[in-house]
């Protein structure tokens, strides 16, 4: 397995610290009265979007969750016009009308955050359907969670996607918790992946918190994907260090101690102790990335702010019924 260049780790470094600073901001806004709407923050999870995205291309497709920010950033989602969304703002992905759950980019390949649970399964093996036909090698990904993996449309599409050999990865994020339910009371098994078996396709479990696993992982089971030889399920065991969305204190169905030692797994600082250590980075070096994914958050928030509102009369355009 080849493991990522420098420049690949350093990206993905930023590409982390632009998600959780997002999201971070996302929050503190939402809370101040801001920001209208709902979202659920991506906060502890980043090294799984980022370490499957690392291996796309632009023309790959992804899709999204409730939960897509990270999804989205990681593959190339403009920050200006997410955050315009999120102020619902004209300039938005939507112009406005959609929020956090309804962000795509067709021409990035991302075919949707989703409001459905379980939703972005079937139209990432629909993609993958469209890539076979068009004789392409484009590869096709769906980021779902723990709850979805009990959706009958994962089954049903799992099916499909290994008697078709289709070219798509599955990637369940196992962060413990469908809302407040643990995953010891929503399923028996441990590790998603052995789901998998029953539909003929490799499945792996990896630690989601360790973006260079992740990466590895993902980097085989795409390759394979393009290759023309079919999917692959990839669980991905991390945890969101938030809420189940950002009104949610989390509180009720989970302990501090619990938390506070996926705290100590946080794939940010895992990933900056490895650049430092093994690639001779200083921490003032990290520490400049970080200001620099500060400043194009601000520009973000800016260009929302000082974005038009939609109009009354604009209330159905861009709506298709
Ligand atoms: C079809 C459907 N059922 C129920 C819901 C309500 N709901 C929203 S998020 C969620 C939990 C999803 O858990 P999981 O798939 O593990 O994703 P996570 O929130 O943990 O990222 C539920 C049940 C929904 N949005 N859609
Ligand atoms: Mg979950």
């Amino acid at each position: 397995m080849p493991k990522p260049s420098t420049e690949q780790m350093i990206l993905m470094y930023k590409r982390m610290l632009m998600i959780r600073r997002f999201d971070e901001k996302a929050v503190e806004l939402y809370r101040s009265g801001e920001l209208p709407g709902f979202l659920h923050p991506y906060i502890g999870e980043e090294a799984t979007a980022v370490g499957v995205c690392a291996n796309l291309r632009q023309d790959d497709y992804i899709t999204s969750t409730h939960r897509g920010h990270g999804h989205l950033i990681a593959k190339g989602g403009s920050l200006d016009k997410m955050m315009a969304e999120l102020y619902a703002k004209t300039t938005g992905y939507c112009h406005g009308k959609g929020g956090s759950m309804h962000i795509a980019d067709v021409s990035l390949g991302i075919l949707g955050a989703n409001g459905i649970v379980g939703g972005g399964i079937p139209i990432a093996t629909g993609a993958a359907l469209s890539v076979k036909m068009r004789q392409t090698d484009q590869v096709a990904v769906s980021f779902f969670g723990d709850g979805a993996s009990n959706q009958g449309v994962f089954h049903e599409a799992l099916n499909l996607a290994s008697i078709w050999e289709l070219p798509v990865v599955y990637v369940c994020e196992n962060n413990q918790y469908g809302m407040g339910t643990p995953q010891c009371k929503h399923q028996r098994i441990k590790d998603i992946s052995i789901r998998a078996k029953a539909y003929g396709m490799p499945g792996v479990s990896v630690d989601g918190n360790d973006v260079i696993k992740v990466y590895e992982t993902a980097d085989e089971a795409i390759t394979r994907a393009r290759r023309g030889d079919g999917p692959t399920l990839i669980e991905c065991k991390t945890y969101r260090l938030h809420g189940h969305h950002v009104g949610d204190p989390g509180t009720s169905y989970r302990t501090r101690d619990e938390v506070d030692e996926w705290k100590q797994r946080d794939p940010i600082l895992r990933l900056g102790k490895i650049i430092c250590e093994e690639e001779d980075f200083s921490e003032s070096e990290l520490e400049a990335i970080d200001s620099e994914v500060t400043e194009e958050l601000q520009r973000a928030i800016q260009f929302a702010k000082d974005s038009p509102s939609p109009q009354p009369e604009e209330a159905l355009d861009d709506l298709f019924a």
